[in-house]
């Protein structure tokens, strides 16, 4: 019902699950403080901290960054030396604070990717958890280029069926004072080869070891049409989103959400009775369609097997 009122490790993971919280770095962050919540409630049982740790895992299976945070608290909560629960809680401020770390860095080096008078085309959201952050990742590149001085304007791309570019990107840019036209998903072809959109900058849930991108469903399609009219296409995302243990997007797990989100919206059936549906939530974009990936550590471009391999060796030192 209401975010605030979640006391329990199995309604948190119901409100992942029902995307009542939703994108990539709010769930990881979600994952990070639903373990800490298990080791409060248990006063740090190992093994029930584990299960929760599962429990969240299988939420939602695409975006990595909730995988990566449940794993890596588990493990701390395995090796601490003191306190379990004092332990976790510290480790979650800190991957809280790495995370907006991160966002704030990759957003000035994307930044310098724009330029004065640019009009930048995002998809979905990928923005700064709906307000709390410095702007997410895609947001954290548009919302650097507008804090340099550079004059830009955003399409933003409404996504069916949830809507979240009109609905969270909209009420962000609004926020951060950046102009904006809101567009629905199947118009950015049009707005692509009429000149209208300079660069496209999307978010990521997850980035196999090749740069090919899992990205909310539609983003393939708004690939093509850049790559088509020699439109730079972007993804914004952190070291922390990068899946090296996944070697092409192919090996991605897309999560196939509920027919009924496509046939309804907010509980209004839209389609007769006995349509089938399908709800792809996430597609995948090959790396060939890709100009750069923005990460904290600077803009990576082709080859990006190899190039990322470089950033996977500066992050585990
Ligand atoms: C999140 C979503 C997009 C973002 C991911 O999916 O809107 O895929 O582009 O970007 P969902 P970020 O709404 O299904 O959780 O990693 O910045 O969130």
């Amino acid at each position: 019902e209401d975010i605030q009122s979640i006391a329990s490790i199995e309604e948190l993971g119901e409100a992942i699950r029902s995307m009542m919280i939703r994108g990539s770095g709010a769930i990881g962050l979600c994952g990070a403080y639903g373990v800490y919540l298990a080791a409060y409630q248990s006063k740090g049982d190992v093994e029930k901290i584990r299960q929760a740790g599962d429990l969240l895992k299988s939420t939602r299976p695409t975006a990595v960054n909730l995988m990566k945070t449940v794993d890596e608290m588990v493990a701390t909560a395995v090796s601490a030396q003191g306190d379990v629960v004092e332990t976790l809680e510290q480790k979650a401020v800190e991957i809280i604070e790495r995370q907006l770390e991160f966002e704030y860095q990759l957003g000035k080096y994307g930044a310098e990717l724009i330029e004065d008078g640019d009009t930048i085309m995002t998809h979905c959201h990928s923005g700064a958890l709906g307000g709390a952050g410095y702007g997410g990742r895609a947001l954290s590149v548009i919302r650097a280029a507008h804090e340099q001085g550079k004059n830009i304007h955003v399409f933003t791309c409404e996504t069916r069926p949830y809507l979240q570019g009109a609905r969270i990107t909209a009420y962000e840019l609004k926020k951060f004072g950046i102009p904006h036209t809101l567009i629905t998903d199947n118009m950015s072809g049009f707005c692509m080869n009429t000149g209208k959109i300079d660069k496209i900058v999307v978010g990521s849930d997850r980035v196999s070891a090749n740069g090919d991108l899992a990205n909310k469903v539609g983003t393939y399609m708004h690939a093509l049409a850049a790559k088509e009219n020699g439109i730079p296409f972007y993804t914004a995302t952190s070291s922390h989103t990068i899946d090296f243990d996944t070697p092409s997007g192919d090996a991605i797990e897309v999560e196939m959400r509920n027919a009924d989100e496509v046939t309804q919206i907010k509980g209004v059936r839209i389609a007769p009775e006995g349509t089938s549906a399908l709800y792809p939530s996430f597609d995948i974009t090959p790396n060939k369609l890709i100009s750069g990936i923005i990460t904290e550590k600077g803009v990576i471009t082709a080859p990006f097997e190899q190039n990322l391999g470089r950033l996977n060796e500066k992050v585990n030192v």
